[in-house]
């Protein structure tokens, strides 16, 4: 049912702005491009754009190490074009929600340069993480702890300290327990909703806070209380950016990236006064197997009962295998890791169950998530050349985890080779080699194709949006047998997916409303999915 609480049921499109449209011809991505493609967005049924982060950064992590949160990257445009932007989107009725990074900011950043500037111990050390370091020499690095994106999570300024970086150095970590961070937050919170935005993506929510003691911690077990995941102080900050929130008289959301494998810990995140909202990842380590996406289901919906909050549903982002991809993997690996080298990619298999998918999380209670080229069934790119490779995680592992380009590569908008019309004519290539293989998968392409991805993903979103159970509500599972999802929404509408491998045949129904594939008379093939209108 659709209320003014959007984020309760809307389809939100992730847009990676680097890699969506590229306006001006540099071969990035740009706010030019998007707003040229907001109509694209409309038609195929976008209810909230979340725009991945679009400030000035010198993009050591494509972004998400902010300069200044108060302006636009010139490599993206301009304020005006930002604000431009969330207005002619807001008059095609898509909400538009951005992306704030409160765990860390750049290295180029106006506080982490006072700070280096400044003395151990002052004020301006105090909005970081900066410690002198162990062993006689102070050489050693304060604790043991490793970055996210590889090595040790300190580096050594020139008067011998060190500060802490859970993700790469050149993004150091902020100290929440400093009032002034907390005060500058809030204000960007103000800075963005003064301009009309309806959502906030919180970027690492669950990491800001962190042990003032930095303690070892044996990392091969989980700590309880972990040192820096999922420490109680978290709440206190999201607490008062909700009262910075509810301070508008139009519903403003606050959406969380946070990675926690206990649900109900997760769950305390999304209490009444705090986020609204909160990414659910479970599906990136359930695979291709319906007993684990069932109990995912099964978890996710009392985790967000218990809170009264609605639940999300993710099948890609800029950080994972793209799904198309991880379905096309031999089972066995599916449930494995989230990104990793596999030359055994069955594509045809991903995008069949890829189609399959798409139909189960926009049945499913709640909002749904789709990352950018979602829509078209874009493989993951798993070949790109090493000197044109730009994630720092691929660099400071030394190639051993590919990192995230392979997920980021610029989308195909029309024509038989790059950079297919993802710039204009004459431009610079795409910051990322696009494959020689994706002319048929541009959206150029896929328009005239009825059995394409972004055909079913346009009637899908349609028929989801025009159905009143659909979205926020209840659900109730039906008998099936094993291997087999069913389950309706509402008196009429009834959702099975086959995850064996062998046909299974269908529930009483008056008719078809879609199908991820073609049926085979009454009975519903493997990895296919179907909504039926049911008596
Ligand atoms: O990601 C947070 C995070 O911990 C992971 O998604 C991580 O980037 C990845 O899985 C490495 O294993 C967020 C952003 O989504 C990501 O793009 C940023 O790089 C990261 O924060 C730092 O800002
Ligand atoms: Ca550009």
């Amino acid at each position: 049912s659709r209320t003014t609480e959007w984020w309760r049921h809307a389809a939100i499109y992730q847009l990676y702005p680097r890699s969506f449209a590229d306006g001006n011809g540099d071969g990035i991505g740009d706010l030019a491009g998007a707003r040229d493609r907001l109509d694209y967005l409309k038609a195929l049924g976008v209810e909230a754009i979340w725009f991945s982060p679009w400030y000035l950064s010198p993009m050591a992590d494509a972004g998400y190490d902010v300069t200044d949160f108060r302006q636009i990257d010139p490599r993206f445009g301009t304020l005006a074009d930002a604000e431009n932007l969330i207005h002619e989107a807001h008059e095609r009725d898509i909400r538009v929600i951005v992306d704030i990074v409160p765990n860390h900011v750049s290295n180029e950043h106006e506080w982490f340069l006072k700070a280096l500037g400044s003395a151990p111990g002052s004020p301006e050390r105090e909005l970081f993480w900066f410690r002198d370091g162990r062993g006689e020499d102070g050489s050693l690095p304060p604790n043991a702890w490793q970055s996210i994106f590889g090595g040790p999570a300190w580096t050594r300024v020139p008067d011998g300290q060190w500060y802490l970086h859970l993700f790469a150095p050149e993004q150091p970590d902020l100290n929440w327990r400093s009032p002034q961070v907390r005060a500058e937050y809030e204000d960007i919170l103000r800075f963005w909703f003064d301009r009309g935005v309806d959502g906030i993506r919180v970027d690492s929510a669950a990491m800001c806070s962190k042990d003032p003691a930095l303690p070892d911690y044996d990392h091969t077990t989980l700590p309880d209380p972990h040192p820096y995941v999922d420490l109680d102080a978290n709440h206190e900050i999201y607490r008062g950016w909700r009262a910075v929130a509810d301070s508008y008289p139009e519903p403003r959301a606050l959406i969380g990236e946070v990675w926690l494998a206990d649900s109900e810990r997760f769950a305390r995140y999304l209490r009444s006064d705090e986020l609204h909202s909160a990414f659910n990842f479970d599906f990136l380590g359930c695979g291709w197997d319906a007993e684990a996406l069932r109990g995912c289901i099964d978890q996710t919906l009392a985790a967000h009962a218990g809170v009264g909050a609605p639940s999300t549903w993710v099948l890609s982002n800029h950080d994972v295998t793209r799904h198309v991809t991880r379905y096309g993997r031999p089972d066995t690996s599916t449930a494995a890791g989230i990104r990793q080298y596999n030359p055994v990619v069955d594509e045809d298999l991903g995008r069949r169950r890829a189609r399959a998918a798409a139909l189960l999380t926009m049945a499913l209670p709640g909002a749904v998530y789709i990352y950018q080229g979602e829509e078209l069934g874009l493989p993951e790119v798993e070949d790109i050349p090493a000197d044109r490779r730009d994630d720092p995680i691929y660099h400071r592992t030394a190639g051993e985890d590919p990192g995230r380009d392979g997920c980021r590569v610029p989308l195909p908008w029309s024509g038989g080779h790059e950079p297919y019309g993802f710039s204009p004519d004459g431009a610079e290539r795409p910051w990322l080699p696009q494959p020689a293989s994706w002319a048929g998968l541009s959206v150029a392409a896929q328009e005239t194709d009825p059995a394409s991805m972004l055909w079913l993903y346009r009637e899908a979103l349609s028929l989801r949006a025009g159905h009143a159970a659909l979205g926020d509500g209840p659900m109730q599972w039906l008998e099936a047998p094993a291997g087999v999802l069913a389950f309706a929404r509402g008196a009429t509408f009834t959702c099975v997916l086959n995850l064996s491998d062998a046909p299974v045949d269908l529930p009483e129904h008056r008719s078809v409303l879609l199908g991820s594939g073609p049926l085979d008379g009454t009975r519903l093939p493997p990895d296919t999915g179907v909504w039926l209108r049911t008596s």
